[in-house]
């Protein structure tokens, strides 16, 4: 599907989490690596799960990465040379992200992203829908619900083993401990406010 275009274009890789986001990108970017692109890859700061610079995922596969506390650094470390910018977990940096990565297409870099499309809520988390409404190619990518074994959209907190709190914090950095995959019917928040209680009954 790329054969035709011009190099430029914006890819999404986007899902709950423990749905292989990470892996994904890290093999779009394994191949651009054999082919000799100059690529560079970026994570947020805040993230600290795993090694600081580099980019690593659940099954153990990484590659060199930068940290960046702010979308703007990504300026600071790509040139002419640049033809893949690859970014994972960006809904962590800021929202100004969304028009760099529309510049770089612009200017024909390959930009390739992954990210969590939902919060804990099953929200859209901060920018995302902006991004996949101006991205080129969108991958939305499942994991398995860990109560029933459905294809899981939706990533459940849990504090002391119970269901998160609408009102908790979004941010809350963790894997296993503390997060798990889930189906839309096994995903559950506390006190989530229901909009259309009134309107729809089945
Ligand atoms: P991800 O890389 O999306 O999670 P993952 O590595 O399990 O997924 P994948 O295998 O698909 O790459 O990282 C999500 C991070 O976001 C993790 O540190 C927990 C955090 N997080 C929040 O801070 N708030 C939230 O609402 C959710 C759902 C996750
Ligand atoms: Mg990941």
């Amino acid at each position: 599907m790329y054969l035709n275009q011009k190099p430029g274009w914006i890819e999404v890789i986007c899902g709950p989490m423990f749905a292989g986001k990470t892996e994904e990108l890290l093999r779009r970017v394994r191949r651009l690596e054999y082919a000799k692109k100059n690529i560079v890859v970026f994570k947020p700061t805040i993230d600290d799960r795993y090694a600081n610079n580099e980019v690593v995922s659940h099954n153990n596969s990484r590659t060199k990465s930068v940290n960046i506390a702010y979308a703007r650094q990504i300026f600071d470390y790509i040139n002419k040379e640049t033809d893949v910018v690859a970014i994972d977990e960006i809904q962590f940096l800021d929202e100004e992200v969304v028009k760099i990565v529309d510049f770089l297409a612009e200017r024909k870099i390959r930009v390739i992203v992954s990210g969590l499309d939902k919060d804990f809520r099953g929200e859209p988390f901060s920018f995302m829908p902006k991004l996949l409404a101006i991205a080129e190619y969108v991958t939305k990518l499942t994991a398995i619900c860990v109560k029933c074994g459905r294809p899981a959209t939706r990533t459940q907190r849990l504090v002391d083993k119970k269901p998160a709190r609408y009102q908790d914090p979004i941010v809350l950095i963790g894997a296993e401990e503390s997060y798990e995959a889930r189906c839309r019917r096994c995903h559950k928040v506390y006190r989530k406010p229901r909009p259309y209680k009134n309107e729809i009954t089945t």
